[in-house]
């Protein structure tokens, strides 16, 4: 058995396929690497150009877990992000995007309408998972002035072999507003102050991977889901929860 640990897997396609509007936030085209060995904190590098909210995309990977001089590699393109962990290793990947601050620190230098001028209710993200031969979470956080955030955990997906059409993970806008919330994949929602989805200042894509993790992920966006296939296609108590709270709000 080899303990390479590809994350090759975990492709985050946010939600491309519902409709014409959409808040991009990375298709994973600019080509990027990092790779880090046990110890001595995480190694990150810096990408810009087009195809990136806010021009440059963050990237650190930790490995917290490993044999003496093996290690984890994060990569980007093709319109894929990947993280490759060798034998026994377990690593954690941040993905940031927030400006052009060269800096894992967590900068604010998005104007980011996650709505693109529709319902909050009308949006969301789809994250696919392409490949994930280990369990993993994930979250997802946004953050807008004043310090305010909502970060969302929820358990990957593992796959049995590289699927091409992927296995999503949904995840409505509207989520960002049900702080507390836990139920189905979603481990919960962390919130501080009211987060404006019109306003991002900075998105961060967070995975923690377990040891012999290969995870593949798509590219990232912001797309308008007709409610009746939001309803088809979630079903989920995280979207019967926003359903709940915007008739509440009619
Ligand atoms: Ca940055
Ligand atoms: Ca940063």
């Amino acid at each position: 058995m080899t303990f390479k640990l590809k994350v090759l897997a975990a492709a985050i396609t946010m939600g491309f396929s519902f409709g014409a509007n959409a808040a991009v936030i990375d298709l994973f085209t600019q080509a990027q690497s990092v790779s880090d060995l046990l110890g001595g904190g995480a190694t990150s590098t810096f990408v810009s150009g087009a195809g990136i909210v806010g021009t440059e995309r963050d990237v650190s990977v930790d490995v917290i877990t490993s044999p003496i001089g093996l290690g984890a590699t994060a990569s980007v393109g093709s319109g894929y992000l990947s993280l490759n962990s060798q034998s026994g290793v377990a690593g954690n990947l941040v993905v940031q995007w927030d400006g052009v601050d060269g800096s894992m620190a967590l900068g604010s230098g998005l104007s980011l309408d996650l709505t693109d001028g529709n319902p909050i209710a009308s949006m969301g993200f789809v994250i696919r998972t392409y490949n994930a031969d280990s369990p993993f979470t994930f979250s997802l956080g946004a953050y807008s002035a004043g310090g305010a955030s909502s970060v969302i955990l929820l358990n990957g997906h593992t796959t049995a072999g590289f699927i091409a059409a992927g296995v999503p993970s949904y995840i409505p806008l509207a989520g960002f507003q049900a702080c507390g919330f836990v139920g189905g994949d979603v481990l919960g929602v962390t919130c501080s102050g009211s987060v404006d989805l019109t306003q991002i200042s900075a998105l961060e894509l967070r995975v923690y991977g377990t040891a012999d993790l290969d995870l593949t992920i798509g590219s990232a966006s912001s797309s308008q889901v007709p409610e009746p296939a939001v309803l088809a296609l979630l079903g989920s108590s995280l979207f019967g929860l926003a359903a709940f709270r915007r008739r509440k709000q009619d």
